[in-house]
């Protein structure tokens, strides 16, 4: 899968995501990251890429042509989905993860100052997504967020240990508590369940802890949680005890 990211900051892109499980699937081939200076694209001897806003108000906005040119340039197919980082969007989650990463080429745009002009906006874009409710100073920590989280749902980024399949938001449950090596640590022990090698236990163990989790910590996720009769049943107890 290729990303392809629009950005006045591309070292911030390229830095940030060479290490760890995305830089070895980079290093592999799995998948490419490609950050493009929309700056290079800037018609105006000054380099420039921002003007002031029209109607007044704070701030700058950044111009429309060089972010069109720079999509001329790198966009090699018109059906590549282009993804404006904005706190304007549809909130991100693993589902749509999961969903882009079906996809062979993404671009990102990031904006930066008070956005970018609507007009190339309307003529490029095919998503806004942001991250969550709060405010960041430009949508290159957003894009790298995304290409993160859609990158390990690329087949052959994650190996068979560390599978996409037994993590948070798998069936909109947080995922229950790991412990490792020594089995006490400080006064605390590693619950007695895990010690005993017995599967079927430990399994129902670490649902049930999943669902404690998900009660205490993000009650409306639990509410589209699949759950058996007898987890239901735990659920409900659990709630009376809280
Ligand atoms: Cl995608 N961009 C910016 N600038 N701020 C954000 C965001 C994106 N998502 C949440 N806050």
């Amino acid at each position: 899968m290729k990303f392809k990211v629009m950005t006045l900051f591309p070292e911030m892109i390229l830095n940030g995501l060479h290490t760890s499980i995305i830089g070895k699937a980079v290093d592999n081939n799995i998948i490419s990251i490609e950050a493009v200076n929309i700056r290079d694209y800037s018609s105006d001897k000054h380099k420039h890429v921002d003007d002031y806003p029209y109607g007044g108000g704070a701030g700058m906005v950044m111009s429309a042509e060089p972010v069109y040119n720079c999509y001329m340039d790198i966009c090699s197919n018109e059906n590549t989905r282009v993804v404006y980082l904005t706190p304007t969007g549809h909130t991100f989650n693993q589902e749509m993860a999961k969903e882009f990463a079906k996809e062979d080429e993404l671009i990102f745009l990031c904006g930066h100052y008070e956005g970018i002009d609507e007009r190339v906006i309307e003529k490029i874009v095919t998503d806004k997504i942001s991250i969550g409710d709060y405010v960041l100073s430009g949508g290159e920590l957003a894009s790298m967020v995304m290409i993160d989280a859609i990158a390990r749902m690329v087949p052959g980024v994650l190996t068979n240990d560390e599978s996409g399949c037994e993590e948070s938001f798998e069936n909109n449950l947080l995922e229950y508590p790991q412990y490792t090596r020594p089995r006490v640590w400080q006064g605390m022990e590693v619950p007695e369940v895990l010690l005993g090698g017995h599967h079927a236990n430990i399994s129902k163990w670490r649902k049930e802890e999943s669902i404690k989790r998900t009660m205490k910590y993000r009650p409306d996720l639990l509410e589209k949680a699949q759950l058996s009769d007898r987890e239901k049943q735990f659920l409900e107890k659990y709630k009376i005890n809280l």
